[in-house]
């Protein structure tokens, strides 16, 4: 999109910022109610596939933020796992994920969160993941760093996949083949893999330094729109993720450390930029 970039200052960026954090928070403890009391949750599967598992919490709690936007910024656009899209030609849209980690979330694990990402003018702006398992509030917003609860994040040093722990995963039937692949060359270098089942939290710890990076075959723009904008300001470097369409139907993924982000790509070979 051709616009001035100094006109983002004209939107209310910290508004959208706090409304991010505190309403990250809020579902997040809606999402506890239900995490609690799981046992009595009706799981129903997405089409044909067994582990593409929805629950009645995802919905409620994307309907809870949803309406919240709504009231809040009714200008703005809107896009969630679970409702669809609307407005998406507005400068401001939201992209958000209820439950990130649902197949974790029914079945007892404790990997999953709440994800709140805004684009301002196509570009990850500001995002906000709700861990409240851990009690983790991870945030970052452009130009204004990135932090766990209230400490700044900072990507891993390391500049070699053997001085740390790299996650990987693979869910979406499209580029599974790339998958075995990737983890033969990463275990071949010395590196060691790590995947939880929430691609955001995945991500928000590669910002915060605990993984050196992040691969997924394929990922849905619910799934890392908020991290994204961590990452970058937690000094990592990030693909192209939204590329081609990517906001909509997903991409490839990679986030890491600057000293292991050409490694890993060069692993990955030309399927990430496809
Ligand atoms: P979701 O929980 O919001 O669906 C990458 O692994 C992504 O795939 C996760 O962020 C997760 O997002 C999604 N996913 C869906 N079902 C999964 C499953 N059974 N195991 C792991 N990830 C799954
Ligand atoms: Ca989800």
């Amino acid at each position: 999109m051709n616009r001035d970039p100094s006109a983002a200052s004209a939107l209310d960026i910290a508004a959208r910022y706090d409304c991010a954090r505190s309403l990250a928070r809020e579902a997040a403890r809606l999402g506890m109610d239900y995490y609690l009391k799981r046992d009595v949750l009706t799981v129903e599967h997405k089409g044909d596939d067994l582990q593409d598992v929805v629950s009645i919490a995802d919905k409620q709690i994307e309907a809870f933020i949803r309406a919240r936007l709504a009231e809040r910024f009714p200008e703005d656009g809107f896009l969630g796992e679970e409702s669809g899209s609307a407005g998406l030609g507005a400068r401001c849209v939201w992209v958000i994920d209820p439950i990130d980690g649902t197949a974790c979330f029914v079945n007892g694990l404790h990997n999953w969160c709440v994800s709140i990402g805004l684009l301002i003018d196509g570009e990850p702006h500001l995002g906000a993941i709700a861990d409240p398992n851990h009690n983790e509030l991870f945030h970052g917003c452009l130009g204004q760093g990135a932090f766990v609860n209230d400490v700044p994040m900072k990507v891993s040093g390391a500049t070699h996949v053997a001085q740390g722990v790299t996650a990987t995963g693979t869910f979406h039937p499209r580029g599974k083949e790339h998958f075995i692949p990737f983890l033969e060359k990463l275990l071949a270098d010395g590196g060691m893999f790590f995947r939880n089942g929430s691609g955001a939290l995945m991500t928000a710890y590669v910002a915060a330094g605990r993984l050196l990076g992040y691969y997924e075959t394929e990922l849905k723009s619910w799934d890392c729109l908020a991290g994204l904008v961590m990452v970058k300001e937690a000094g990592g470097c990030v693909n192209d993720f939204l590329r081609n369409d990517g906001l909509l139907r997903g991409n490839p993924y990679l986030v890491a450390c600057p000293g292991v982000y050409r490694q890993l790509a060069e692993m990955i070979g030309p399927s990430l930029d496809s």
